[in-house]
């Protein structure tokens, strides 16, 4: 058979395996080079006790004729499905609203297949590049025109220093969807309440979905910046929600998402999002983890919201250090304050070119902010995620480098 021609679009590989490729490709080269990396935004803390223990247990229970279960409902486990409900949307959303999952970049992938490639897709610029990819892979992209360095079909909605980071909306008028990131993947901005308003009036103005990834929502410290957009007034007309435990719990490799769908969301002719989420999650899906969920039922519980607390809490110290690092020899640097990344600018230069440079002069890893898309060009994304003595390290070789 022949392959499928959008894959062939894709740009050479996917931004994260091509700066493991690169970091291989040059510890070959310097095999004695001892790499700390602040790329891949990966988690690297042990589990805490509380929810360590709900973990075993729920495992030990899976070994018992009691406490055994096989498949189970693939909206997720409901008495999750209400404690995210209550605990993490203070009751703003029902718990028939969640929908639990295997993380956030899958439900995305899902939620393409569901809108399907008859779609125009507008992105935040730079953004997570699954948004983009996984629209690249469905063909609801058109082709990537080189010059501008995007793909033709596709509205980029540029969010730079110069614009407070929020977009243009009026670039996207006619779009369908739009993938909206807050705290932001990669630049650390956070979007206010008033900001957002002006998104969902927007898209209710223009009958378009706007897709919410809340996956840091955590990191959010500042009390006045909302933590979902259910918050905000309207948001249930216009809007759904995908989000995470990877980061604040430290689940990147033990895997539990969710994405709340509200009732009110329809599409053009009033059918429910609700109901083709659902169709969508029994056709391709088959439930999260059911070790995970029992054990998440801990992590939202007081003394599992406290373990929360700490972790999120430790991530956001390594972002200060890293910030203050780079600000200190006059970098330009940007989020880091509610966000675990620091989107730091190097002025006349090539994001590669800064990040090949750092990897030998420093051997330190990053991401080069034109992987995010074009506004991404110029700059860097440190990632906070790492041990604090390697963060410190990584720092004083930055410093020392950079200075
Ligand atoms: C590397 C805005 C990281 N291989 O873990 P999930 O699936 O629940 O959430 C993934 C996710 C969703 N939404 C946003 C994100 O930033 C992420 C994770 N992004 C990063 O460094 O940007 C991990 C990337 C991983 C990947 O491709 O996702």
């Amino acid at each position: 058979m022949e392959r499928n021609k959008n894959i062939a679009k894709l740009r050479e590989g996917y931004l994260f395996p091509e700066i493991n490729r690169r970091k291989r490709k040059f510890l070959e080269n310097n095999p004695n080079a001892k790499i700390i990396s602040l790329g891949i935004g990966n988690t690297t803390e042990p589990l805490k006790k509380h929810i360590t223990k709900a973990l075993v247990e729920a495992s030990t229970d899976l070994g018992t004729v009691e406490g055994y279960s096989g498949y189970g409902d693939e909206q997720g486990l409901t008495a999750l499905r209400d404690r995210i409900a209550e605990k993490l949307y203070g009751g703003i959303v029902s718990g028939e609203e969640v929908f639990t999952s295997d993380g956030a970049k899958c439900d995305i992938g899902r939620l393409q297949v569901m809108f399907g490639n008859d779609v125009s897709v507008a992105v935040q610029d730079p953004s997570y590049p699954v948004y983009v990819d996984g629209s690249v892979i469905i063909g609801a992209t058109g082709e990537f025109d080189d010059s501008k360095k995007q793909f033709g079909k596709m509205t980029y909605l540029p969010c730079t220093p110069e614009n407070g980071f929020f977009p243009d909306l009026e670039r996207c008028k006619k779009t369908d969807v739009i993938y909206f990131c807050s705290p932001n993947n990669p630049t650390g901005a956070v979007s206010t309440k008033k900001q957002l308003k002006e998104l969902i009036d927007c898209a209710r103005d223009n009958k378009s979905i706007i897709v919410y990834d809340a996956a840091y929502a955590e990191y959010i410290t500042d009390k006045k910046l909302p933590k979902t957009i259910f918050e905000i007034e309207g948001a249930r007309d216009v809007a759904l929600e995908v989000n995470s435990f990877s980061k604040p719990l430290g689940f990147t490799g033990v895997r539990l998402g969710w994405t709340v769908v509200p009732n009110e969301l329809t599409y053009d002719g009033g059918e429910k999002v609700i109901d083709d989420w659902n169709r969508v999650t029994c056709t391709i899906f088959n439930g999260a983890s059911n070790i995970v969920q029992k054990a998440a039922l801990s992590a939202l519980d007081d003394a599992g919201l406290d373990e929360m607390r700490k972790t999120v809490g430790f991530y956001m110290e390594n972002a200060a250090i890293i910030r203050k690092t780079l600000k200190d020899v006059g970098v330009e640097v940007y989020g880091g304050d509610n966000a675990p990344y620091i989107w730091a600018r190097f002025p006349g230069r090539k994001s590669w070119d800064v990040f090949e440079e750092i990897l030998e002069t420093a051997n330190v890893v990053t991401t080069p902010g034109s992987g995010f898309g074009p506004a991404g060009e110029g700059f860097l994304r440190f990632s906070s995620f790492g041990h604090r003595k390697d963060i410190i390290e990584a720092c004083e070789r930055l410093e020392k480098n950079l200075g």
